[in-house]
């Protein structure tokens, strides 16, 4: 159901933000997008944010990592530069040289995880907090809320971000959205059929995506797509629509092409292409 006082993100957006790149554009020019993520177990989340964001148009990826997914990780997408990192001591400045950092796709809540999103914390670049990242928050960093980053809890990551139940997260959907944005600051997306963007200009719905995206891997595309929008961009805001208008209308070019049951996460980055360059 659409709230009525939200906005609706609509398709039509697109081509009036995605102009074609200078001719004499470079890497330097595009954002550099650091991806923080993939505990043992996980290293795929971290990897599907890390080739969303290059798909995505950022002229530099880095993926900090547990270090046995480096090499599957180059084998998949040699264009991420993938850094086998076993605590924030040999994450080097890698914070500090990327202008975003995605931090939590299959990031864990365990102490590796903890030192990479601290290390995302103690800079002042722009973040996109996905996954573990938001449920540490919850669990360690209660109270800290920050203007320049981007929060997209499903409604479980909601709910404990909330310390309330998904149930309740999924009766009032507008309110839990503006509740969290109102208590975390910068933007926030609830995620799910009719996602919510609650940010400084008020909230908005998104009426694109499909029951194909109910599948593992989707919200870490999201991340990353976020990640590259934002790098390029810089306007935060508005790179969280576009970002996630071009993440649920690619999803319904790929339900269209292989059925909902047979949509990949993986899928999604190269549906994106045509519609960021229109
Ligand atoms: P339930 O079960 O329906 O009652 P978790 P996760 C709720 C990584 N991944 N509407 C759901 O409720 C991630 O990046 C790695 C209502 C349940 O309580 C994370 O780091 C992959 N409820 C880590 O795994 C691919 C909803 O949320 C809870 C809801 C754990 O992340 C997969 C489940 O969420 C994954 O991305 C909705 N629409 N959506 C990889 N390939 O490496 C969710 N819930 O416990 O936070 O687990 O999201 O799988
Ligand atoms: P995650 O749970 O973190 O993997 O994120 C799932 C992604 O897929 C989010 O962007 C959701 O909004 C999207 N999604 C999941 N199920 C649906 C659905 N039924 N309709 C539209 N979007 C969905
Ligand atoms: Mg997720």
């Amino acid at each position: 159901d659409i709230p009525p006082t939200a906005w609706r993100l609509n398709e039509s957006l697109l081509a009036e933000a995605f102009k074609p790149r200078l001719r004499t554009a470079h890497k330097g020019d595009m954002g550099h997008v650091l991806v923080l993520g993939g505990a043992p177990g996980f290293g795929g989340a971290a990897l599907l944010a890390s080739q969303a964001a290059a798909r995505l148009g950022a002229g530099k990826v880095s993926l900090a990592t547990a270090p046995e997914h480096v090499v599957a990780s180059l084998m998949r997408c040699p264009e991420v530069m993938a850094h086998g990192v076993r605590g924030a001591a040999e994450l080097g400045e890698l914070p500090e040289q990327s202008d975003v950092v995605v931090v939590g796709p299959g990031l864990g809540q365990g102490a590796w995880g903890q030192a990479m999103l601290q290390s995302a914390l103690n800079t002042d670049k722009s973040l996109v907090i996905d996954a573990d990242g938001l449920n540490l928050l919850a669990s360690h960093w209660a109270d800290t809320r920050r203007e320049n980053w981007v929060l997209t809890p499903h409604p479980g990551e909601a709910a404990r971000l909330l310390g309330i139940s998904p149930t309740e997260v999924q009766a009032d959907r507008p309110a839990a959205a503006r509740a969290l944005q109102q208590q975390r600051g910068g933007t926030v997306i609830l995620k799910g059929a009719g996602t919510l963007i609650a940010g400084p200009s008020g909230l908005l719905v998104c009426p694109y995506g499909n029951p194909g995206m109910a599948s593992g891997g989707m919200g870490d595309v999201l991340s990353g797509m976020l990640g590259a929008l934002i790098a390029q961009r810089h306007e935060n805001e508005e790179s969280v629509w576009l970002a996630t208008l071009v993440h649920a209308l690619a999803a319904d070019a790929g339900a269209a092409k292989h059925g909902e049951r047979g949509l990949l996460a993986s899928d999604l980055a190269s549906y994106a292409c045509s519609l960021i360059n229109p």
